[in-house]
């Protein structure tokens, strides 16, 4: 009996020093101290064993059993250690290597002035409004008091997709989704993107603007005069700036007007960007027409509204002193870099 537990000892330590794994280890632990392993056989061989001898027969197998346990938590121990060495040395971080550097991305010049002019409405209380870039003809034409024969409707000018489905050709059918879903006193800006099929130095077939209406009791062309100054003047970063309206014609606006800036550059002398002239025209504008009113469920008698739209690209070109449309799209870090 000695023989063999002697025999089991020596073959557990063996097989357990040469469990290189948890795995093995406990595949170890089964075949000796499992339900049929190896140990518990043999303490089931007890009733062979005569009865005088019966205690000392289960004392030999409970310290080879003890042994074995010990062995095998022992060497779990070690794998454990050794698991936690690999690790961590594959998981080191050398500290002293030089950083990795990402490198910082800048906005879009038309981002940023979009931005600056957000900024500006903002401060004045107009809220921020996005239609969507894909509209009905109903609300980006008719409803804007554009007729049918209307040369902006022109296949030419206007990306249809279907018969009444178009690319917004401006950012006012957002104002119109305004109108038509709330009551004045209304006083919104839209930005976005605006298509229109127009292709050459100074004309991108997509473009940017800010669109701004105020729908209220009592408003005049005097709130949008004095609105657009304090604004433009936050953008230019001027404080001298002043407007100039000239009449003008749009069909969703009556009276119409152009409004001219005067010069940032030079504060209206005359110089390179203002052509001389001392006045930059940057903007359109008027009042929301009678028509417009009513169609949206206004009643024209009782509320007026005045509305504006502000190219982005232009403004940004200005701003920047940039020559040519297309530098804006053409997405060339070299030039996108410049503007921090
Ligand atoms: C509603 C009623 C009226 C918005 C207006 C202009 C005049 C205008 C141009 C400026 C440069 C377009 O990007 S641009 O080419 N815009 O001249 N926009 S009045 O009038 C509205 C808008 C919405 C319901």
């Amino acid at each position: 009996m000695k023989e063999r537990i002697e025999e089991l000892i020596n073959l557990a330590h063996k097989k357990i020093s040469e469990a290189f794994s948890g795995k093995l280890l406990n595949d170890v632990k089964v075949e000796f101290l499992g339900k049929n392993g190896s140990v518990t056989s043999l303490m089931k061989g007890m009733r062979d064993v005569a009865p005088e001898d019966r205690p000392k027969f289960g004392q030999l197998v409970n310290e080879l059993r003890a042994k074995i346990e010990k062995a095998i938590a022992d060497k779990e121990a070690e794998l454990k250690e050794k698991e936690l060495a690999e690790k961590l040395k594959a998981e080191a971080v050398d500290v002293t290597l030089p950083g990795k550097f990402s490198e910082e991305g800048t906005l879009h010049p038309i981002t940023l002035v979009k931005n600056q002019f957000i900024d500006a409405f903002q401060g004045l209380g107009f809220e921020v409004f996005e239609g969507p870039e894909i509209e009905l003809d109903k609300i980006n034409f008719q409803m804007l008091n554009i007729p049918e024969d209307h040369p902006a409707r022109d296949m030419q000018d206007t990306f249809y997709i279907t018969d009444s489905i178009l690319l917004r050709t401006h950012t006012s059918p957002g104002q119109v989704r305004v109108m038509t879903s709330r009551k004045p006193p209304i006083k919104v800006m839209c930005p976005g993107r605006v298509y229109r099929s127009d292709d050459d130095a100074t004309h991108s077939p997509i473009f940017h603007q800010i669109e701004g209406l105020v729908v209220d009791k009592n408003v005049s062309l005097c709130d949008l005069k004095g609105s657009l100054e304090t604004i433009l003047r936050k953008v230019f970063d001027s404080d001298d700036i002043v407007t100039r309206l000239r009449p003008s014609y749009f069909p969703f606006t009556e009276p119409s007007v152009e409004i001219d800036v005067s010069c940032f550059e030079c504060g209206g002398k005359g110089c390179k960007l203002c052509k001389g002239t001392g006045w930059i025209e940057v903007l359109g504008g008027g009042m929301v027409n009678r028509n417009v009113l009513a169609m949206c469920g206004i009643d024209p008698d009782v509320y007026s509204g005045y509305a504006f739209g502000i190219g982005l690209e232009r403004t940004a070109m200005l701003k920047y002193h940039i020559p040519d449309i297309r530098m804006l799209f053409d997405n060339d870090l070299r030039f996108t870099k410049q503007f921090k």
